[in-house]
């Protein structure tokens, strides 16, 4: 399908999605978000991708936010629905069967970070810089930016960041644990594409059971995500993967996973 602000490509088992947008820097208007949705709906049926890239056009800028001229003139409905529409798409991420890397190649604020928090590996390069500035704006961040940010980086750096709305670079971000590695611009996507492959050579239901549980799991009381942690690792003994993985290791080869 065709995106007007999306780019979507598909090379054997790794999708690159890219927001198309680079004259606004990226910034997510409604019409983005919902091709987003109907972008993630698309992966999610096909069993041929397995990982993920997520990242911005341009030099500049991976999503510079929610696109502050739509929002000026919303009124509390609209507002409402576009927070909606933002958080339910940022939600399908995490509920995507399979893994989805953020590869942020510059200004992830506001919406923009909320989108990277929503993926489940977030890579920066060099010149990315970050911040929640809704409050600079008269706002309140509005896609799960108040609930994903103290998960990822603790209550006190989270209530610093969302009450002051200061922008901050890439190794403050790694530093606080909001990315997982930074590296130079031109090499960013290289490494995603690394990544990528080297999850993509893996088991895909053990990954996406991986990261089931861990999506679900972080979300319920400790009880509850053992026990469901143990159903995932049960359902892993239906799958012709795990008896090629541990047939493998005791032949002391390398497995040849097919995803079954
Ligand atoms: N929206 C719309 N356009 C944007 C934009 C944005 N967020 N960010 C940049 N642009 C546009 C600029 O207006 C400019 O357009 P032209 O003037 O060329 O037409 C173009 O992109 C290039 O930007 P600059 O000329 O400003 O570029 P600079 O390098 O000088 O500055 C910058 C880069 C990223 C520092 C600056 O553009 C900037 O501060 N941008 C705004 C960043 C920001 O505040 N982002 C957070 C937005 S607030 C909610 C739901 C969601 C949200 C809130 C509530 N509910 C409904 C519940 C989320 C809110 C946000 O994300």
């Amino acid at each position: 399908m065709e995106y007007a602000n999306l780019l979507l490509e598909k090379n054997g088992s790794i999708a690159v999605l890219t927001l198309n947008r680079p004259k606004a820097l990226n910034a997510l208007n409604s019409d983005t978000l919902s091709e987003l949705s109907t972008a993630l709906d698309e992966l999610g049926r096909d069993s041929s991708v397995k990982v993920v890239i997520l990242t911005g056009s341009g030099d500049k800028a991976f999503v510079a936010g929610a696109d502050i001229s739509q929002m000026k003139d919303f009124n509390s409905m609209e507002g409402r629905r576009f927070g909606q529409l933002g958080q339910a798409t940022f939600r399908k991420i995490e509920l995507l069967p399979q893994p989805v890397i953020a590869a942020i190649n510059g200004f992830a604020l506001g919406g923009g970070c909320e989108l990277a928090m929503s993926c489940d590996i977030r890579l920066a390069s060099e010149n990315a810089k970050f911040g929640q500035p809704e409050v600079t704006l008269g706002l309140t961040a509005g896609f799960g930016g108040t609930q994903r940010l103290p998960r990822l980086v603790g209550t006190g750096r989270a209530s610093e960041i969302l009450f002051t709305g200061d922008i901050f670079d890439a190794q403050e971000a790694y530093r606080i644990g909001l990315v997982n590695r930074v590296y130079p611009l031109d090499t960013l996507m290289e490494e995603a594409q690394k990544l990528a492959k080297r999850i993509a050579g893996r088991a895909p239901a053990a990954v996406q059971l991986s990261k089931s549980a861990i999506q679900r799991g972080t979300n319920m009381d400790l009880d509850s995500a053992v026990a469901y942690e143990a159903e995932v690792f049960g359902l892993t003994f239906s799958t012709q993967d795990q008896t090629e993985g541990c047939t493998a290791f005791l032949e002391k080869r390398k497995p040849a996973f097919e995803g079954r």
